[in-house]
């Protein structure tokens, strides 16, 4: 049988064995512009839209991606070939598996390719939010001080040229400035990026920018734009070949690609918008009037166990988080790190029931159809560690609590970032905007344990702090005596 290729036209045939939306997309209106159309997005806040539009017809609330970077020209072309529609593929533990083309994402731009566009589009009236996953580096701040990077040789064009925006600071401000021409109401900014505080830390950057452009400017946006602080958590894993062939095999469709996540799914949102917003609560996303309890809660236990779990499997050749799963060694190592050094510093969260959050986040890194690579877990880690684990470990050398697990993985990661190659000399696949300073430090690991706190940006002072060194000093030791880290790991549970 020939493939059906995925677009709009073909939705009548690809329904009768894949399930396709049945709401009226040229009738929607883009009220949501979101800048980052990874698979994230796409299994989580498009996903959560689409079920609006599917359950409630709220066809105000349609969304238009972006891509700021040339290095999404991938899914522009993939996605306009496909009308925007892709194969959103739950994998659940017990090997059930539900797919359905999700039509939630009208339109596509290409920033570098018409930046004009994107500011007509965020400055429309029916914009009435512009939601980011940016990633954690996408916010140029200094990971130790907090502060506004303007050394970003793109920032400083934009300041330069207000016309000829490049980042999401020179977009944002450009859009808005518009609105507030044409005596539009604001949009909100709703960051969906695993940062604490993600909206204040949107807005503080955002403002930052805007002060050094346009003063005037600034003090509105300070007064009348809400940047909501949300909570996101959806593990999605990079889309494989593998998943492509089993839609054609099993549908018959072609799509070039689609999304794979885990079941679970949930979205905690401050209630505060400059311009309306879609009724999510109506699918159980959850309004709170604060996030700070559930940010903490998941950036401190899941992101920072993941990545507990990613660096020493890199190092050790697990492919995968559910291999670590599998491996008791790094299983034990994992609760442990949760136990013993997470929950001290979490405390009683109110209406929380965290050794649950710990049982199901166990369940769920195991999820045998997940197959979440490390390379994915450990990419970026440069932006992660300090902001998922460095400040558990600060915490806890402040209340003299234990710091082994988190020192033997900074440890790790040093070695990681010196040796490039896994224990069976397989070259490892780093994924780091900070790679090749990373390498440049921890190569002189062997004349100086500690050369790789010397980043202060990414360690603070960590380097003072006797306790710590002595501990740091001790693991990297252990690990350069090239024993392998499994055995370093199970010497500590
Ligand atoms: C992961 C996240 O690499 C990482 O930072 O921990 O992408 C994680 O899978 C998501 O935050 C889950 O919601």
């Amino acid at each position: 049988m020939e493939l059906i290729q995925l677009n709009q036209a073909n939705t009548t045939q690809i329904s009768s064995n894949l399930t396709c939306p049945t709401y009226d997309r040229q009738a929607l209106k883009t009220g949501i512009v979101h800048v980052g159309v990874g698979g994230f997005h796409r299994s989580h806040q498009a996903y959560y839209i689409h079920q609006l539009l599917e359950k409630y017809n709220a066809l105000d609330w349609g969304i238009c991606g972006v891509g700021l970077r040339e290095a999404d020209r991938n899914i522009y072309k993939v996605l306009k070939k496909q009308d925007c529609l892709y194969t959103l593929v739950v994998q659940h533990p017990n090997g059930t598996v539900k797919s359905e083309v999700i039509g939630a994402i009208k339109e596509f731009l290409l920033a570098v390719d018409t930046p004009d566009l994107v500011i007509d589009k965020m400055a429309h009236r029916d914009t009435k939010i512009v939601s980011l996953t940016i990633t954690e580096g996408g916010y140029n701040f200094n990971p130790s001080t907090g502060d506004f990077n303007f050394k970003n040789q793109d920032i400083q064009h934009e300041l330069k040229h207000p016309d000829k925006p490049k980042t999401i600071f020179g977009f944002l401000t450009a859009a808005l400035k518009k609105r507030r021409a044409a005596g539009l109401p604001p949009f909100s900014i709703l960051s969906c990026d695993n940062i604490q505080h993600n909206g204040d830390v949107a807005r503080k950057m955002l403002l930052a920018f805007a002060q050094k452009q346009d003063r005037e400017l600034a003090a509105w946006i300070a007064k009348s734009v809400h940047f909501p602080n949300t909570m996101v958590d959806r593990i999605t894993p990079v889309t494989s070949p593998e998943v492509i062939a089993y839609l054609q095999e099993t549908h018959n469709v072609k799509d070039e690609w689609p999304v794979v996540c885990e079941p679970f799914i949930q979205w905690v949102v401050e209630d505060k918008f400059s311009n309306g917003r879609p009724p999510l609560e109506k699918l159980g996303v959850q309004f709170v009037p604060d996030v700070s309890p559930y940010e903490k809660m998941k950036i401190r236990l899941l992101n920072a166990g993941h990545s507990v779990l990613g660096i020493p499997g890199a190092i050790h050749g697990h492919p995968t988080i559910n291999v670590c799963m599998e491996d008791p060694v790094f299983a034990k190592f994992m609760r442990q790190f949760m136990d013993k050094e997470v929950s001290p510093v979490l405390g009683e969260i109110e209406g929380m029931d965290v050794e649950k959050y710990k049982d199901a986040l166990e369940e769920r890194f195991a999820n045998p159809n997940i197959k979440d690579s490390v390379s994915r877990i450990c990419s970026e880690s440069s932006a992660k560690l300090p902001k998922f684990l460095i400040p558990t470990l600060q915490e806890n050398l402040a209340s003299g609590g234990s710091i082994k697990y988190a020192t033997l993985i900074l440890a790790a990661w040093c070695y990681y970032s010196d040796r490039r190659v896994n224990e069976n000399g397989e070259p490892l696949e780093i994924i780091d905007s900070m790679k090749t300073e990373l390498h440049l430090f921890a190569k002189t690991t062997q004349d100086d344990n500690i050369a790789f706190l010397k980043q202060r940006e990414l360690f603070g002072n960590l380097e003072k702090n006797p306790r710590f060194v002595k501990q740091y000093t001790e693991a990297i030791q252990l690990i350069y005596q090239e024993k392998g880290i499994r055995k370093l790991m199970e010497k500590l549970i």
